[in-house]
């Protein structure tokens, strides 16, 4: 392994490494990749709800919001919710991964019972529910604490979080494109507490917009930092920002290299996350396959139907094939391993 990937690196060192060349980051981020991982890389059968796109925040990235551009607003029932959740159990889906908009009509009790109700008829499926930004929207509009908000959801029947509404953490450009929402250090302090509770996380970062190389720096040592400290995140999600249907107005769009170069560098930064998605709804599914030489070792999963990227043009609303998925992870180089929610690996492919 080469000095760089063994070193701490600051903001500006590890900005510097954007300098590099493409292979040379792909070369020292495969090294660290293939001692943590070998040639394996993880999915997971699972399977997205998205309850309600009714939102009070306005997010300018955002193109699923029903108060933005998209004009067809919803909230599902909980019948209808739990018809799903009944079909994919049947299928042998382990996970589901389940996120709303912030609906200020609900009510608390109507998200909780989500978990609750499912949990209830399925108690091996895996519950994966609430961003640090619906936590953070449910305590403002409930008047209650996150750790009030938490104990809830622990209650309640949510197994863990994801990684969703991290966005970018530098403070200038968070206030650009999402004025409002959860702050950079509440999105940290409720994951904090979370992994308090002896529960695991993931954590995004979205790029591609208007942020900057040394903002995308920022953010990964901000997690690194909060990682020392809990230990609690499985897994760093980098989401290519998707253009259509928002209100970003972005016109120059982040090339493949810098993607590239991009999943590299989180994977020597951070050197304290044990695994790194290429999440193909954002990337493609072909460039998610080659982030596996650059750092990847996770691709999410099938996930069956997709409504928070599409809405913004991701090809990914109706997920990816099973069978298709693993023979392309294959025919890469890779060994496709089924893992669970929480990385304990199930099948190898
Ligand atoms: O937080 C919204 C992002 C996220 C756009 O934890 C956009 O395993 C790109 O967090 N272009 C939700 N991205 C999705 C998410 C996620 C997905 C898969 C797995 C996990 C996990 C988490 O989608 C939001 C936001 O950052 N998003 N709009 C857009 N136009």
């Amino acid at each position: 392994m080469t000095k760089i990937a063994r070193e701490r690196l600051g903001v500006s060192e590890a900005t510097a490494l954007y300098e590099k060349d493409l292979f040379e980051l792909g070369e020292i981020a495969d090294g660290i990749r293939r001692r943590l991982h070998g040639d394996k890389t993880y999915f997971n059968i699972n399977r997205h709800i998205n309850p309600t796109n009714v939102c009070k925040d306005v997010c300018k990235f955002c193109a699923y919001s029903a108060s933005r551009k998209n004009p067809n607003p919803y909230t599902m029932s909980h019948d209808d919710i739990l018809r799903i959740v009944d079909d994919i159990v049947l299928r042998d889906i382990k996970e589901v991964h389940i996120v709303s908009a912030h609906n200020p009509d609900t009510g608390l009790q109507w998200y909780l019972d989500i978990f609750r109700k499912i949990k209830q008829q399925h108690p091996q499926l895996h519950v994966k529910a609430l961003t640090a930004a619906e936590v953070h929207f449910l305590s403002e509009q409930y008047g209650k604490s996150y750790d009030e908000i938490l104990d809830l959801m622990v209650e309640n029947g949510v197994d863990s979080m994801p990684g969703g509404g991290a966005e970018i953490f530098d403070e200038g450009v968070r206030d650009y494109i999402c004025k409002g929402k959860v702050t950079s250090e509440q999105w940290l302090e409720i994951h904090r507490k979370w992994h308090q509770r002896g529960k695991k996380s993931n954590v995004t970062m979205l790029f591609g917009h208007v942020e900057e190389r040394k903002h995308r720096i920022d953010h990964m040592l901000r997690i690194r930092d909060l990682q020392d400290e809990t230990g609690g995140f499985n897994c760093f999600i980098p989401l290519v920002y998707q253009p259509e249907n928002n209100f970003l107005n972005i016109k120059e769009f982040i090339t493949a290299n810098e993607i590239l170069k991009t999943m590299a560098i989180s994977r020597i930064v951070l050197d304290n996350v044990p695994n790194l998605k290429a999440y193909w709804v954002t990337s493609t599914v072909n460039l998610a396959l080659v982030a596996q030489e650059f750092g990847a070792n996770d691709l999410d999963g099938t996930i069956e139907k997709e409504s928070i990227n599409s809405a913004a043009g991701a090809k990914s609303a109706n997920g990816v094939n099973l069978e298709e998925f693993v023979h392309l992870i294959k025919e890469s180089g890779f060994s496709p391993v089924e893992r669970d929610s929480l990385y304990n690996e199930l099948k190898v492919w």
